[in-house]
């Protein structure tokens, strides 16, 4: 596992199909969007990972994300470091305030 892409088949990639994701800049669902799409909803359980990206692009979007709101029924964990690694979130469906991983994200989880 690595890189960016899913279980299901679909590729996540931006802008494309139906949003598993909408990044957005700054907290409280302000600035510029970042938007991850895919062709399946996640599946109910967040015990396995639906949807993966190893390292957050473009570049100007590592360190930068400040709130999101989920689709497709995906949860969403965010990662300090690239490779899913340091601090994490839990899985949420929406999120106004990312606390310590405001503008430090660097890789994703879904499910
Ligand atoms: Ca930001
Ligand atoms: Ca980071
Ligand atoms: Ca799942």
């Amino acid at each position: 596992m690595g890189g960016t892409g899913a279980k299901q088949g679909g590729v996540v990639t931006p802008a494309a199909l139906a949003p598993v994701a909408i990044m957005r800049e700054d907290r409280d669902y302000r600035g510029s969007t970042l938007t991850y799409s895919a062709e399946f909803d996640c599946t109910l359980t967040t015990a396995d990972v639906d949807y993966w990206v190893e390292l957050i692009t473009p570049e100007d979007w590592n360190d930068e994300i400040g709130s999101f709101i989920g689709g497709r029924a995906c949860w969403v964990s965010l990662f300090e470091y690239r490779g899913w690694a340091g601090a994490s979130s839990p899985f949420m469906d929406i999120d106004d305030e990312l606390g310590v991983l405001d503008d430090e994200s660097s890789s994703i989880r879904w499910s």
